[in-house]
């Protein structure tokens, strides 16, 4: 457990964490920083590690591509989007993480969103940088944006209030390399928006269109489920 301005983290968030550390502002805000970026790495890697056994025993390549991580935001809590990042900097292989590129889609209502959140990425990941658009243009142009800056031979393209698991990249760059025209999707599991407690998403991995455009999860098929951990289409 951790004590942060008036709440106590343990696992889940709890009240006072909900404020923004620069609220209080003023010249006192850098003194304050240990506290918050402790609260943000203790929500970050709390939970336990709930990696699928059977992935341990899978072998990758050596050599994989580097990665461009891209990250569109609107508005996003500053809590959620430093626990995306911070997850992303402790649980890539620091040799194939190129960079983290943050994308403002025009947000104009959070004050650390502006300044604070580029001076705390200059200090504790170097490797990010924020990209700002004038005004909103909206998640798919976001992410355009964000890809025009990428660097890295692959570009992973991650919400703003997620968390990456460990050994999160080899399985989805390990297809690619296979064959470079592969686009991959990783089974993704839920972060309960209430309590912040994670539940692993088990079964229903396929994903699919119905014919309306509306996304949906199948189960998968027989001999995809026996085949796993080999991904499937
Ligand atoms: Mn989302």
């Amino acid at each position: 457990m951790f004590k942060v301005a008036g709440g106590t983290v343990g696992g889940t968030l709890a009240a006072g964490v909900h404020e923004s550390p620069w609220s209080a502002a003023g010249p006192q805000a850098a003194s304050r920083l240990p506290a918050w970026v402790k609260s943000v790495l203790t929500v970050c890697c709390s939970r336990k590690d709930e990696e699928r056994k059977i992935c341990a025993l899978k072998k990758y390549s050596e050599r994989l591509p580097t990665v461009s991580v891209v990250i569109p935001f609107f508005e996003e809590h500053w809590t959620t989007l430093l626990r995306t990042v911070v997850s992303v900097m402790h649980r890539s292989p620091p040799e194939i993480l190129r960079q983290i590129i943050l994308v403002d889609d025009g947000s104009t209502m959070k004050d650390f969103l502006q300044s604070p959140l580029e001076t705390w990425l200059k200090r504790y990941v170097p490797k990010a940088m924020v990209v700002r658009l004038p005004y909103r243009r909206g998640l798919i142009v976001a992410r355009q944006e964000g890809a025009k800056k990428a660097k890295g031979d692959v570009i992973v393209v991650l919400d703003s209030h997620c968390e990456v698991m460990t050994n999160w990249l080899p399985p989805l760059l390990d297809p690619i390399l296979k064959n470079h025209r592969t686009v991959v999707c990783p089974l993704i599991d839920v972060i309960n928006q209430a309590t912040f407690a994670y539940a692993p998403q088990d079964h229903g991995g396929r994903g699919a269109f119905d014919w309306r455009f509306f996304y949906k999860r199948l189960n998968l098929r027989p001999h995809e489920q026996a085949n796993l951990p080999e991904p499937f289409p």
